[in-house]
């Protein structure tokens, strides 16, 4: 049997579970996640290896409606990546029904030749006859290859999902080695951990306004990692909302993504938090290069 394999693109408007799917396939904690939309902002790649095949899963960031030039790059990153792919996953949310996000996406599809599945996701807070008549309203926007219901958090019928994608890969090689399962550099990952632990303690006004940089990160002769971080946001208010009251927002960012960077590079940390005022990075190209925005 030849060996097949081929890139396959996540989409789906913010908050239907795109990042937990694919944690799920790779069965390790990636992609960040929150409760928040515009979590993820860069692509990010999961590699799942099994049955003589590769798959190469790009988990884009949400595409919604314009708001700055952070939000272009976004959606830009999130639409040329379909023409590049052998399927494109349509993630839904079947707990909450169609809603206009996910029109717009569907319409967006059409203007692709790539074939598309929809999954319908979250099954497991929704009654199963919920399903026929969203599935007849989305028949109506586009023609899906393949329709499949899952719940990514629980993992039911992911395996069935990965079968059907499957059928969609070309003969191929293999990409990356059998145990690799994202070709994004630890860094990036560790910044990614940071920015979720902010996002996951404070409220509505910080997250958009804030980026993470990992400014050093070198291992220290008795094999402790010691990484540096700089956390931007745009206004001294939110600094001060950061550091929190004596330190003790930032001090407690730091307890929490210590844990998570110490599980997923093995060994243990010293973690060093900066907060730097960088007034409206989110508007200016050069900022937005430098913290790895790349267009
Ligand atoms: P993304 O923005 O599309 O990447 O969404 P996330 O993966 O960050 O998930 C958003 C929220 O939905 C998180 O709170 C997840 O725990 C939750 N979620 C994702 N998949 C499921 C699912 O299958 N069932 C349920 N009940 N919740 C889910
Ligand atoms: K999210
Ligand atoms: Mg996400």
């Amino acid at each position: 049997m030849k060996f097949k394999s081929g890139f396959v693109a996540i989409i789906g408007r913010p908050n239907v579970g795109k990042s937990t799917l694919m944690n799920q396939v790779i069965g390790q904690k990636i992609a960040i996640m929150s409760d928040k939309p515009q979590t993820t902002r860069n692509k990010i790649h999961g590699v799942y290896t099994a049955n003589n095949s590769q798959i190469v899963f790009l988990d884009t960031p949400g595409i919604h409606k314009r708001q700055s030039k952070l939000g272009d790059y976004m959606n830009q990153t999130a639409m040329s990546t379909l023409h590049e792919v052998e399927a494109v996953l349509f993630l839904v949310d079947a707990s909450e029904g169609m809603g206009g996000g996910d029109r717009y996406i569907a319409e967006q599809l059409n203007s692709i030749k790539t074939p598309v599945i929809l999954v319908m996701n979250k099954i497991d807070k929704i009654e199963p006859e919920a399903l026929l008549p969203m599935i007849t309203e989305y028949n109506k926007l586009h023609e899906f290859a393949e329709i499949v219901p899952i719940s990514a958090k629980m993992g039911s019928n992911v395996n069935t999902l990965l079968e059907q994608v499957q059928k969609y890969l070309p003969e191929g090689p293999q990409y990356y080695p059998d145990d690799q399962i994202t070709d994004h550099p630890e860094q990036f990952v560790c910044a990614e951990l940071i920015r979720e632990k902010i996002l996951h303690l404070t409220r509505e006004e910080v997250p958009h306004s804030i980026a993470v940089a990992i400014e050093d990160m070198s291992v220290e002769p008795n094999g402790v990692v010691h990484i540096s971080a700089v956390i931007f946001v745009e206004r001294d208010s939110q600094k001060g909302i950061i550091i929190g009251k004596q330190g003790a927002l930032l001090k407690e960012v730091g307890r929490r993504a210590r844990t998570d960077i110490e599980n997923l590079l093995g060994s243990k940390i010293f973690l060093e938090l900066w907060v730097k005022v960088k007034k409206d990075w989110r508007n200016q190209d050069r900022v937005l290069r430098d913290l790895g925005f790349h267009k």
